[in-house]
């Protein structure tokens, strides 16, 4: 009997993105709910057998009632089997965010998968759960799907949350490590995996889905789900990832080589989509002259006020006064002499007064050149 299931994880509710001043944080927030229930349109639209979710729902167990009160209500759309595995964020401990959900008397189309035993779900598919208990398991809480006992000719679907042992990227972190052959033991036809908040095909029937929002700066596949049709148990197998995220994240580093703030411009202006949804991290460094320092922030303070959010860093970024520059300035007078004498300094290598030098020099030509802003 064919099974087709939306395979999302890692919505990471409640996340705070405490880094983000103000309403650009609140609404990185509210976005996950948002795209939740996007998520139940989609299966209504796309009339799945189930929904399920591989861990980290909820980035924490304190989430307030009102988010989860809010999160069951974006689900209404779907009113389809919803299965959630607790991950490393929100584990089945004596008291979590699935007890508290449990009190809030949610619709029965929710199951709480907290027990390692298998949910039967219509027209004939064992999801077999290895839900965690606490945030780092000592044990593959997996090695129970090898002897389940599962109805024959069912389509058998793990649902995890950790780390595929040896097929990550050395970077990631280690913990929940699940065996990477996990879907051939068990005879899966499909291992649904959480933590991992990239959609990656990540061993032979296993997969993450990644998050179905984006929530940092990681060039990984975030911001979609999977939607994955199984013909029967031991039959084809076909996984499409559908965007759903709402924010674009991008990270752009940019080396200035011309003293002009143009690569930088042109790198702003590269961005695709709409830049209301980018929420964007740049990095520059190199050496800029004082016009076109002053002209890129300018500039950059346009850019903020477009994007959803914009986070600048130009620590690595020095001021090169050209004789442009400092002609600029004033030509008479003390102010002459003092342009002369941090000049020397920037002149001379290693001078300990250097970084000062820049900037009072860049502090003079604001001051002078028109109140920054200069033609
Ligand atoms: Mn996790």
């Amino acid at each position: 009997m064919a099974f087709k299931f939306i395979h999302t994880a890692d919505w990471q509710i409640g996340k705070p993105f405490g880094n983000f001043p103000g309403d650009a944080g609140a609404e990185l927030r509210l976005q996950r709910i948002k795209t939740v229930r996007k998520i139940a349109e989609l299966a209504k639209q796309k009339a799945v057998d189930a929904v399920v979710v591989a861990g980290d729902a909820f980035d924490g167990n304190e989430v307030a009632d009102r988010t989860i009160r809010q999160t069951i209500d974006a689900l209404a759309p779907f009113a389809g089997p919803w299965v959630f595995l607790p991950g490393n964020h929100d584990p089945a401990l004596a008291h979590s965010v699935w007890t508290r959900m449990r009190e809030l008397d949610p619709p029965p189309n929710i199951i709480i998968a907290d027990q390692p035993t298998p949910v039967m779900l219509s027209p004939g598919a064992a999801i077999l759960p290895a839900p965690l208990r606490r945030r780092r398991e000592s044990t593959d809480q997996t090695e129970w799907f090898d002897s389940a006992d599962i109805p024959p000719g069912a389509v058998r679907v793990g649902l995890a949350h950790g780390s595929l042992a040896n097929r990550l990227p050395a970077s990631a972190e280690s913990a929940n490590e699940i065996r990477e052959d996990r879907a051939a033991r068990a005879g899966l036809d499909y291992l649904a995996l959480g933590d991992w908040h990239g959609a990656l095909n990540v061993a032979p029937g296993s997969w993450y889905s990644g998050s179905p929002e984006t929530d940092r700066f990681r060039d990984n596949l975030s911001g979609q789900v999977l939607l994955v049709d199984i013909a029967g148990h031991r039959g084809a197998v076909d996984v499409k990832p559908v965007p759903v995220g709402h924010f674009l994240w991008r990270k752009i580093e940019v080396d200035i080589a011309s003293l002009t703030s143009a690569a930088v411009l042109a790198s702003l202006q590269s961005i695709a989509g709409d830049p209301g949804r980018c929420v964007v991290s740049l990095t520059v460094r190199g050496a800029i002259s004082l016009a076109e320092r002053v002209s890129l922030d300018r500039e950059l303070r346009t850019w903020e006020s477009r994007f959803h959010y914009l986070e600048v860093d130009t620590a690595g970024l020095v001021d090169e006064p050209t004789d442009d520059d400092l002609d600029a300035i004033d030509t008479s007078g003390f102010v002459r002499l003092a342009i002369g004498r941090l000049k020397d300094r920037l002149a001379t290598p290693g001078d300990p007064q250097a970084a000062e030098a820049r900037m009072a020099l860049r502090m003079l030509y604001v001051d002078h050149v028109g109140q920054g802003e200069p033609s």
